[in-house]
């Protein structure tokens, strides 16, 4: 049976038929059918943000706490624009979300009509896909690709640009289960390819996992499968910024985070090993550091569904294409089912001499003094929010290279960060994305002061939903990641990178109605942490700290991973004298 019905129709029909719950958006002249259809219907929750990069950012949130693809609805021109960071931040972190933008009239495009913008010229870089409708027929067909695409192979943003008369139109609606494409990336890795990576892993003496969000993206069975095999085989396991949680970070083979702030332990591991198995991972320039002294003596295995992510940075001895998920299903038969064992004996030299870089205890510090060290605020946010249902999400900045090294990760999918982009204002709207989602859960924007005033407009969404989201600001009145990358690279000249005036942010938290708990005394900080959880609503967190406190460990950018420096100390005269750089 065919039916007919309005191209605004059919954007809220598909949407239903893609079980969609949730979108978030901001009405303008040229999505005003689309959003009539919406106040017709109560299948769908709309939310209405206070700024289009708000939608985009919370669908984000809303895509990687639950593993489905998030929705944003934006007007044209200025909607579309605003849209831009959001979508670029989901391309570099392959983030699954649809963005629809309402353009002006099919017969006005190109006469600089009132809010026209060349949307899918613009975001044709920073889409993994995009599609301007002319034919109302097309619509609900390419909804459905769109979901389709977003969600296949690796994801990515998609956006679909809707003109108005298209949305007015009347055309026929074609369902989810009559979508035919085109688009089928390989999920199956080569049985030969893999069957190389298990000899490759009985002979190693010095093996890692290097596991990244591609783990993540997978779903909970890659996760799952990851954590058999760590156990099968006993090899040590490191994960970048975007893996965190695909093994647990209690779990006995955890090294920590790798790269520019991982571990000492991880990036000697990753520098010295003989085998490095990357899972879903792309071999980024926080982690390789200086390319040409990256893991000399390894040989490399790289797990990617992208084959343009294979051999991109880091030339690779076994390509495996595919689906975390599907090769580490197949892996794991193929080590069971011919018998595969590790070499022991070396394995267990290997971990001795992993221990002993352990022993360095690089995260290591002593809270003393009268100011809180954020070292100590998120290890207290860690030590009282554990037995939580938590999620954190961050900004960007050392808040979010502290959390990364201070809070534990157990499970996929509860650490939301921007990372490839480092799109500071991320956090807030993306903890309203997860709020949304999870409804009774215990969700954290771990922020920066400066982060944290870029996307602060959305306090006022989190209230006119009822949002308890916790926003948890490491205040240091700096842009303290610029402050200390001029402190130690730009012979502390610190150009630009103190906010002279900060609002005071417990008033700001009462003017949107929502609770502002400040502390500036580690003997209070506790209190004050345990008063934010048991708060029924949204809480802005005023967490004075520090300073000039300096994230370490850290390896200076195009440095090798052997070059790291572990505290201050070693900072005087190890670099800007002389250039050199002592582990
Ligand atoms: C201030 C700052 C500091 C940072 N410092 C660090 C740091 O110290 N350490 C660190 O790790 N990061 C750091 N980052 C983050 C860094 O910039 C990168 O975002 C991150 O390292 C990339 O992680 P990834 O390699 O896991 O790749 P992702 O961007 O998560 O890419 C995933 C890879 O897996 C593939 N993939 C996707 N889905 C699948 C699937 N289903 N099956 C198989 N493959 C799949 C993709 O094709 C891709 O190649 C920092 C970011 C900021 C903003
Ligand atoms: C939109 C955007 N602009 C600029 C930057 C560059 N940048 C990275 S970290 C940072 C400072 C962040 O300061 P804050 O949020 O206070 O966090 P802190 O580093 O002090 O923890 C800046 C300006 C960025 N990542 N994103």
């Amino acid at each position: 049976m065919t039916k007919m019905m309005t191209g605004a129709k059919m954007v809220v029909q598909a949407l239903m038929d893609q079980g969609v719950e949730v979108v978030f958006g901001y009405p303008g002249g040229a999505v005003l059918p689309i959003y009539d259809e919406i106040f017709q219907q109560n299948q769908i929750q709309h939310v209405l943000v206070r700024h289009e990069q708000g939608a985009v950012h919370a669908a984000e949130g809303y895509a990687r706490s639950t593993g489905k693809p998030g929705v944003a609805l934006v007007t044209s021109g200025p909607g579309a624009t605003n849209a831009v960071t959001g979508l670029t931040d989901a391309l570099m972190d392959s983030i699954p979300i649809i963005v629809l933008t309402g353009q002006v009239p099919t017969f006005m495009i190109g006469t600089d009509a009132f809010q026209e913008a060349d949307t899918v010229g613009i975001t044709r870089p920073c889409t993994k896909h995009n599609w301007l409708i002319k034919d109302t027929d097309k619509l609900a067909n390419t909804i459905h690709e769109a979901f389709h695409v977003a969600t296949s192979g690796r994801p990515g943003p998609v956006l679909i640009d809707i003109p108005k008369d298209v949305q007015f139109a009347t055309g026929t609606y074609s369902e989810k289960s009559k979508r035919k494409s085109h688009y089928a990336p390989q999920v199956k890795g080569d049985i030969a390819m893999i069957t190389e990576l298990a000899e490759a892993m009985a002979t190693a003496k010095r093996p890692v996992f290097y596991t990244g969000g591609g783990v993540i993206n997978s779903g909970p069975a890659a996760s799952q499968l990851l954590r058999e095999l760590v156990e099968a085989t006993g090899f040590p396991i490191t994960s970048t910024l975007m893996g965190l949680g695909c093994y647990p970070a209690s779990g006995p083979a955890w090294l920590g985070m790798l790269g520019m702030h991982g571990t000492y332990e991880a990036n000697m591991v990753m520098h010295d090993c003989d085998l490095m198995i990357n899972v879903g991972a792309r071999f980024d320039d926080r982690i390789t550091g200086r390319l040409d002294a990256f893991s000399p003596k390894s040989v490399k295995a790289h797990i990617d569904i992208d084959a343009s992510s294979i051999n991109k940075v880091v030339r690779v001895d076994i390509p495996i294409l595919g689906d975390v998920a599907h090769v580490l299903e197949d892996l794991l038969k193929v080590w069971k089912t011919q018998g595969r064992r590790t070499d022991k004996e070396a394995l267990a030299k290997w971990w001795k001499q992993i221990k002993t870089w352990q022993a360095t205890d690089c995260l290591g510090f002593t809270q003393d003094g009268p100011v809180i060290r954020p070292q100590y605020a998120m290890s207290r946010l860690e030590a009282l929010t554990k037995g939580h249902d938590r999620y954190i999400t961050t900004e960007v900045g050392q808040h979010q290279m502290w959390a990364a090294q201070y809070l534990g990760f157990e499970d996929p999918n509860r650490w939301m960060t921007s990372g490839g982009l480092g799109t500071m204002g991320y956090g807030t709207p993306a903890s309203i994305g997860v709020q949304m989602a999870h409804r009774d859960a215990l969700v954290i924007n771990v922020a920066g002061e400066a982060s944290w005033l870029m996307n602060m407009q959305e306090m006022g969404t989190a209230m006119q939903y009822g949002l308890p989201v916790k926003q948890f600001i490491l205040n240091n009145e700096r842009l303290g990641m610029v402050r200390q990358w001029q402190q130690l690279l730009h012979g502390e000249r610190y150009s630009q990178s103190w906010s002279q005036s900060l609002p005071d942010f417990v008033k700001l938290a009462e003017a949107f109605g929502a609770k502002g708990i400040r502390c500036s005394d580690p003997a209070d900080l506790d209190e004050a942490i345990a008063e934010m959880i048991a708060y029924d609503g949204p809480v802005i967190f005023d967490c004075l700290v520090e300073k000039h406190e300096n994230c370490f460990p850290m390896i200076p950018s195009g440095k090798a991973h052997n070059e790291m420096l572990l505290r201050d100390a070693q900072v005087k005269g190890a670099i800007g004298a002389t250039g050199a750089v002592l582990v």
